[in-house]
């Protein structure tokens, strides 16, 4: 029988340069270097298995309408995206980092409404209410680190790994929201309809975290 063509998006950025190195562990190998080229789409050493390269945060909508079957995209992305329409079998361990709540080293405990800038405003708005803490959400589009500085906002939701940009800019951590890793999400149509394809490309992607768990690149 045929096998019907497979598409998985990739996030470009941090998240590439991880994904990369699994895919090839799982024997899945662009046939041209994606970081040299401009191109959007690659042929694989699969005849039926294509990548597209997009902005991480595109990834679960490309997934969801079917512009591509499966996907690798950050937890953060997922869960500010609330994941309709995505099965998420896989953790891939790779790109680990941690949504937390920050805000300026010292700074006296806020009365009344929280500003809390971030991009991630579901998860932002989520958070606090879970607290019971009544907030507004200022939507920023990259350095976060900034708003508290510049008094836009009391607080910022962010991805920390090191600490280090916190601490560079005068911040510190406060609250723990969500540990953050990359993950493989599949549509629920291709999840039904071309299993037969997807799940050895599953058992080949969980061989390869658990190898590369074993011998780190
Ligand atoms: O540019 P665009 O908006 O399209 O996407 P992006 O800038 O969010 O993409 P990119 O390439 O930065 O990758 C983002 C994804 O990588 C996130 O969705 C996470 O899942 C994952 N990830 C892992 C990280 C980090 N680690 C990380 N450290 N994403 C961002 N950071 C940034 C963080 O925003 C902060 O500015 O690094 C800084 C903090 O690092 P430390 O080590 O100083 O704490
Ligand atoms: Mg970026």
């Amino acid at each position: 029988m045929k096998k019907e063509q497979l598409t998985i998006a990739l996030s470009k950025g941090r998240i590439l340069k991880e994904t990369l190195p699994l895919l090839e562990r799982a024997n899945i190998v662009p046939t041209e270097d994606i970081f040299s080229s401009r191109k959007l789409i690659f042929d694989t050493n699969h005849a039926n298995i294509k990548l597209v390269i997009i902005r991480a945060t595109d990834v679960p909508t490309y997934v969801e309408y079917g512009g591509a079957d499966m996907g690798i995209a950050g937890k953060d992305v997922l869960m500010e995206h609330g994941g309709k329409g995505l099965y998420e079998p896989l953790d891939l361990e790779i790109a680990k980092c941690k949504l937390m709540v920050a805000g300026l080293k010292n700074s006296p405990p806020i009365q009344g409404r929280l500003r809390v800038a971030t991009k991630f405003v579901n998860i932002a708005k989520q958070y606090f209410a879970t607290q019971g803490q009544q907030i507004d959400v200022i939507k920023l589009y990259g350095a976060m680190e900034l708003a508290p500085i510049m008094g836009l906002a009391d607080r910022i939701v962010d991805i920390v790994d090191t600490g280090n940009t916190l601490i560079a800019n005068g911040l510190e951590p406060m609250d723990f929201i969500a540990n953050v890793s990359s993950r493989l999400v599949v549509g629920q149509a291709p999840m039904k309809l071309k299993y037969r394809q997807i799940q050895p490309i599953l058992d080949m992607l969980s061989k390869a975290i658990a190898d590369s768990k074993a011998e780190p690149a």
